[in-house]
């Protein structure tokens, strides 16, 4: 069996290449993270070869048994870990995953009352450039100006207003957490249903560290591969009255042939959920984010909301005279790996912005803590501080490679 680096030796390379920068790098991106070897191994495995449009059971294909076994087991693990009523493991991604929710509720033209992207929400819940902006007739509320909370007030008064047939709770860029109880009383009030859009704090919720919207909200959508540190992907879940509506729309509604190696990646993702150490890790995953926090505050910057309580910092960089799209590239230079990002009432392009988001589920998978947190702030200040020095970019990079190299991540990998 010829391997890849036989059969293509230039892939081969950029994987190499990727997993030394990902040891090599600091990893900051809120929503990124590193999955466990046992996920990556049933990622890269055969099941890739099955067609199993359908459910578990009930598929279009023959010879879908073993395949059946991990869809079973990934939807069964899922329910634990949320408590949920009903899941569809299948969609693709956390775009996909609310597709299909508003192809289940909505027709083209319904109202929908989502969060302003640029205040915290997602391109996926009423972005005039994509889907959902473009089918549905969109209504955006935002934070507050003083605290920069979600502005329940504005929800309520626009609910009011427009009659919803559907409300969006959660966004990309939150850094605090976001009580569904409160939308879910303006959601009945109206006669909307509420769409919970979790795939950043997923993991928090599922240890009982984020407030779970599962079981008020109509429906509750997430990624897979944040917080949750499964494969890139998505997942539905609804209540039982809901179960087939949804899974009609997911396939053959959305999609078409599930990807089952990625469901069985998933499966593996929620069984390590599903340990104490996993809680465990989604505590310090909080707690290096509030040292992070803490020590950026310390240094003068300036936060959305004043902190976080949850795996995200939103840092607002325009009392600096910096934007976000100098800092990312600045800290790049550093192995720095950070995403620029819109401030509420941002005034600058989403290609520039005015900010950075940063966040730890990355760096505490590799087992950094609190000491190392203050140390990153450090770093981050230092760069931001000598914006345009080359020396003050090699000087970081060698103080990143030398914080990185104590944390392994992938050993056989990197050889
Ligand atoms: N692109 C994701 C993020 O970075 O938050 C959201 O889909």
């Amino acid at each position: 069996m010829l391997r890849l680096a036989d059969v293509d030796p230039d892939i081969a390379k950029a994987l190499r290449d990727e997993a030394v920068r990902q040891h090599r790098n600091l990893e900051l991106i809120a929503s990124e993270n590193f999955v466990s070897e046992a996920v990556l191994e049933a990622m890269g495995s055969v099941l890739t070869n099955k067609y199993a449009e359908g459910y578990p059971g009930r598929r279009y294909y023959g010879g879908c048994e073993v395949v059946d076994v991990a869809e079973n087991l990934a939807i069964a693990r899922a329910k634990e870990l949320f408590g949920a009523e009903h899941v569809n493991v299948q969609p693709h991604s956390g775009a996909q995953a609310n597709m299909a929710v508003y192809f289940t509720l909505l027709k083209p033209g319904d109202v929908v009352l989502g969060p302003n992207l640029s205040h915290g929400g997602h391109l996926t819940a009423g972005s005039p450039v994509n889907y959902s902006g473009r089918l549905y007739s969109i209504v955006a509320y935002g934070v507050r100006k003083d605290t920069e909370l979600i502005d329940l007030d504005q929800v309520r008064d626009l609910a009011r207003a427009h009659r919803p047939k559907l409300i969006i709770a959660g966004g990309s860029a939150f850094p605090r957490a976001i009580d569904f109880g409160p939308f879910g009383e303006i959601a009945r009030e109206v006669g909307a249903a509420l769409m919970a859009d979790i795939a950043h704090p997923a993991g928090l919720v599922a240890a009982g560290l984020h407030p779970s919207p599962v079981g008020l909200a109509d429906f509750v959508t997430t990624t897979t591969h944040k917080t949750l540190r499964g494969p890139r992907g998505g997942m539905v879940m609804c209540r039982a009255s809901h179960a087939q509506a949804l899974d009609k729309t997911v396939m053959p509604g959305v999609q078409g042939g599930p990807l089952m190696h990625i469901i069985a990646a998933k499966a593996v993702a929620f069984r390590e959920a599903l340990t104490p150490e996993w809680r465990a890790y989604q505590a310090q995953i909080v707690r290096n984010a509030k040292a992070l926090a803490e020590a950026l505050l310390a240094r003068g910057y300036r936060l959305v909301t004043g902190g976080t309580d949850t795996h995200l910092i939103l840092v607002d960089l325009s009392d600096r005279g910096i934007t976000g799209k100098e800092a990312q590239e600045a800290l790049d230079r550093a192995w720095i790996t950070v995403n620029k990002n819109t401030v509420p009432f941002e005034t600058k392009s989403p290609m520039v912005t005015s900010g950075i988001r940063l966040g730890t589920p990355a760096v505490t998978t590799r087992g950094m803590r609190e000491r190392e947190m203050v140390e990153i702030a450090s770093l981050i200040d230092r760069v931001l501080t000598g914006l345009g020095s080359a020396a003050v970019a090699a000087a970081a990079r060698n103080d990143v490679q030398a914080l990185t190299s104590g944390f392994q991540l992938y050993p056989d990998r990197v050889q």
